[in-house]
């Protein structure tokens, strides 16, 4: 008996001990204002803008779970020919957010990097926005990059990474793919880029990309430049708000700024929101549910009212049957 209790109250000083250091952690807020390295795990905050800064690399992260917010500020150079921003490497689980970054030449710059994300930040007047190598299975999510050379480029052994919900507009050139497979681009508006929207050359050692590109808004003079090997522009028909209000999901949304491209001019009989013929951009790549422009033709209101009748009902229906097999279980036990 008393062993037991010994080894209980050890647990328990254990478990103890555990909360306090999960408590603090959970409270270790670091404060930065100005660059700097950050080499161990915790929460950074930037607090205050870094204007005109000379430094060749301004923060650079070089450890695993790490959570840098720029809560709005800025990290702002001087222009120097290959300075960076941000720069992070040989780390995992890492979030790099809220942060405006100009005046750069890279902006955010990640050599082997994995599970980790980039979101909710904007980059301007960079060489380049944000750019991955080696990097696998990371979010580049909800930025915002305008008047940078090059909005994005997935580099060298970059594979399975999500670039989604960005706004990149008037960039010279939009996301560049070069030498990987498998990465996820969707949702994104990709408009009045110079160059290209999406530059795709190949695949990791030549073989096919096998990119998925759906859901994307794209009005550039050039959508998509240099495709070599087969990658996938739509899934299959899915109920669901596309990017241009429409009610299913399928492919990319192609425009042009002279308002001439296939999905400004494609027929729609049907009126689903996609065009009635699949857009093939080369021989070996076909967006077989390109989007058309979605007009609702009966009274907006009366749509409106409609929908959420229907999933009331649905939900009423659910809760019914919920409700019946509790009242059942409850009877059995009872038994
Ligand atoms: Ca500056
Ligand atoms: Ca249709």
């Amino acid at each position: 008996m008393t062993l037991i209790k010994r080894s209980n109250a050890k647990y328990c000083s254990l478990l103890i001990f555990l909360l306090i250091l999960i408590v603090s952690k959970a409270n270790a807020y670091s404060n930065i204002s100005s660059c700097t390295v950050i080499s161990s795990p915790g929460y950074y905050v930037l607090t205050q803008d870094i204007i005109n800064s000379t430094a060749s690399t301004c923060i650079e992260i070089t450890s695993n779970d790490v959570v840098l917010d720029g809560q709005g500020h800025r990290i702002d150079g001087v222009d120097l020919d290959r300075s960076r921003g941000v720069y992070v490497h040989d780390v995992d689980n890492v979030t790099i957010k809220n942060l405006r970054i100009t005046d750069w030449g890279e902006g955010i710059v990640i050599r082997y990097m994995s599970r980790s994300t980039i979101s909710n930040n904007i980059l301007s007047r960079n060489s380049e926005g944000v750019v991955l190598w080696a990097s696998l299975n990371n979010s580049i999510s909800a930025n915002t990059f305008t008047n940078n050379y090059e909005a994005i480029l997935i580099a060298s052994g970059s594979n399975y990474n999500i670039i989604s919900g960005n706004v990149i507009i008037n960039n010279m050139e939009g996301i560049r793919l070069e030498f990987n497979i498998n990465n996820f681009i969707l949702n994104n508006t990709i408009s009045n880029n110079v160059l290209y929207g999406i530059q795709i050359t190949y695949g990791l050692f030549g073989q096919d990309p096998n990119h998925l590109i759906y859901n994307n808004y794209l009005n550039n003079s050039n959508n998509i430049d240099n495709l070599n090997k087969v990658n996938f522009w739509n899934i299959s028909k899915t109920p669901g708000r596309n990017i241009v209000g429409g009610p299913y999901l399928g492919g990319n949304f192609w425009a042009n700024p002279s308002g001439t491209g296939f999905s400004q001019t494609c027929n729609d009989t049907d009126m689903d929101g996609i065009c009635d013929d699949p857009y093939v951009i080369d021989e070996n790549n076909t967006d077989y549910l390109p989007l058309s422009l979605y007009m609702p033709t009966s009274n907006p209101s009366h749509i409106s009212h409609k929908v959420p009748l229907l999933s009331d009902f649905s939900l009423a229906v659910l809760i019914l049957l919920l409700t019946l097999t509790a009242l059942i279980t409850i009877l059995k036990r009872g038994e």
